[in-house]
């Protein structure tokens, strides 16, 4: 029963005739995952994305200290998920708030996103675990109701 309501939900939201019914996102995080994949596969493995990151933070880490600092991530934010204050933000990176970033922390936040990312646990981020669907006019899982 409930495969029947989603194959009529999906079958809904593929057609184009129809108002839409729902709003199709993508996070900050999870544009830059999409972003990672390096064998045109248009999938994500964890590999993937641990080299993805490296080269970025090689790229802002441009006194080769090892780490950045806040405006440096600032900086990296903002040219790899469009906004310098989208998420996650530099004090959730900063696994041990030490007001620095190193690659190590970056890959471990990001390696929890990815996880939740994940849904199917198959350790492959495709494009559709990327989006976040929301269905109208209830919102955000029908906490934020709009009438
Ligand atoms: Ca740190
Ligand atoms: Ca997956």
């Amino acid at each position: 029963m409930l495969l029947l309501m989603l194959a009529a939900a999906l079958q809904t939201a593929a057609n184009p005739q129809q108002p839409p019914d729902q709003t199709m996102m993508v996070e900050p995080a999870a544009m830059l995952i999409a972003a990672c994949d390096a064998d045109g596969d248009a999938q994500v493995t964890a590999a993937e994305l641990s080299a993805c990151l490296a080269r970025s933070f090689a790229g802002a880490d441009t006194a080769h200290a090892g780490s950045i600092g806040y405006i440096q991530y600032g900086d990296w934010a903002k040219r790899y998920l469009g906004d310098e204050n989208a998420l996650p933000s530099p004090f959730e990176v900063d696994g041990d708030h030490d007001n620095r970033i190193t690659l190590a922390e970056l890959q471990a936040d990001f390696a929890r996103i990815f996880a939740r990312l994940d849904t199917n646990h198959d350790g492959v981020v495709t494009r559709t675990e990327c989006l976040t669907i929301r269905a109208l006019p209830f919102g955000d899982g029908g906490r934020r109701r709009r009438h």
